[in-house]
């Protein structure tokens, strides 16, 4: 690589991070106690959630793979906080926290993890693939890039349909380098769709830097090639992300035209549970912790007078408890049957054909 390569990439990196680093600006005074409160929770019990995910995926309780939100805590709750229970939502396989934050309950989550039939897949999906109609929560995609021609066509249905719902479609930096990526944004331009594509920068795209992988490090620059509206925030601010989508919600749900977000996060880990990633030095993951969303939102609602350090800790520890429990959940539910699985292997794999299904 030459050195003008080099430095380019260096100033793309610092660039990234001073958006995430920014200092969280002070709660305004309307912003309802209960409902920062209950952002606050999510989060924690976010973290306390993959933190045992973790653990169990090492003691093998947890097959196949394992992709973690860990300090995406606040991206993820903001997404979530900026839709209605009535929009779509589709994600990659990082999707624990999402599905939480959509109403999904940890022990459903634990139990899918752990593949048993009280999961919310009924154990047929696992940790990739969390489903749960109901919740308008379409799924995470294995495939990289996969939920965007799904979440693409959904905006298409809701169109045609001429409803005011939105579909929101969550992926990582690296998906933005995809052929779907381009297609996907292009066609929701031509044909009006509703749809907000939301990008989770949090660095990497498996082991690779962003600016490593992608020709425009500042991603949601990609979405003027199809004259979409894009904007670029501080994906360890729960409120920044949340007005973000709040926002393009807006704009899908009133003139049903697509929009880009881009939230800069920075993902703990690595890539999956089984990834030491060695890639990283020391220093960036260390600075990376200091400005951890968690503990940072903490003290904007100590600041504001709206949380006390005991309550904080009574979080903590009400968080813990419940992922204990969903694992004891989890451990106690029933396997699938053998013989669900021979009256119809497609049964929870493929959508059923009933009517009640129809318009929902
Ligand atoms: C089509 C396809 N190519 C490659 C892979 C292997 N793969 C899994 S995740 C990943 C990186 C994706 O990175 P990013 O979109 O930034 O998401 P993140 O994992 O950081 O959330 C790759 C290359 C895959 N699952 N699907």
């Amino acid at each position: 690589m030459d050195t003008n390569t080099k430095r380019k990439q260096q100033l793309d990196a610092r660039n990234a991070a001073s958006v995430r680093d920014q200092t969280h600006p002070t709660i305004p005074g309307d912003e309802d106690r209960d409902t920062l409160l209950n952002y606050y929770r999510q989060m924690v019990l976010i973290r306390h959630f993959e933190e045992k995910a973790s653990e169990m995926y090492t003691k093998a309780r947890i097959g196949g793979y394992c992709h973690l939100n860990l300090g995406e805590e606040a991206t993820v709750v903001g997404f979530c906080a900026g839709l209605e229970p009535t929009d779509y939502v589709y994600t990659n396989y990082r999707e624990h926290g999402y599905a939480i934050g959509r109403g999904i309950s940890s022990y459903a989550v634990m139990a899918e993890l752990f593949g048993k039939e009280t999961g919310c897949s009924h154990g047929r999906g696992g940790s990739m693939h969390l489903f749960d109609l109901g919740r308008r929560f379409m799924g995470g995609y294995a495939i990289v890039g996969g939920e965007l021609p799904l979440a693409t066509g959904a905006a298409f249905a809701v169109a045609y349909r001429g409803s005011r719902e939105v579909v929101a479609c969550q992926m990582g930096d690296g998906t933005t380098n995809t052929g779907v990526f381009h297609e996907s944004l292009n066609f929701a331009k031509i044909y009006s769709l509703p749809i907000i594509y939301f990008i989770v920068n949090n660095q990497y795209g498996m082991g690779l830097r962003v600016e490593q992988g992608s020709a425009v490090s500042e991603l949601y620059h990609k979405a003027c090639a199809y004259n979409m509206p894009s904007e670029r925030v501080n994906g360890n601010d729960v409120l920044a992300v949340r007005d973000a989508v709040r926002s393009a919600a807006k704009i899908a749900r009133e003139q049903h035209e697509p929009s880009l977000i881009e939230a800069v996060s920075y993902r703990f880990g690595g890539h999956s549970v089984v990834d030491p990633a060695r890639y990283r030095e020391k220093e960036e993951v260390q600075s990376a912790r200091e400005q951890d969303p968690i503990p940072a939102f903490a003290s904007r609602l100590i600041s504001a007078g709206l949380l006390h350090e005991h309550e904080a800790h009574e979080i903590d520890e009400q968080a813990q408890r419940e992922v204990d429990a969903a694992v004891r959940f989890a451990d106690e539910s029933p396997e699938p049957s053998v013989e669900a699985f021979l009256q119809g292997l497609e049964e929870y794999v493929y959508a059923p054909t009933d009517a009640s299904m129809k318009g929902a």
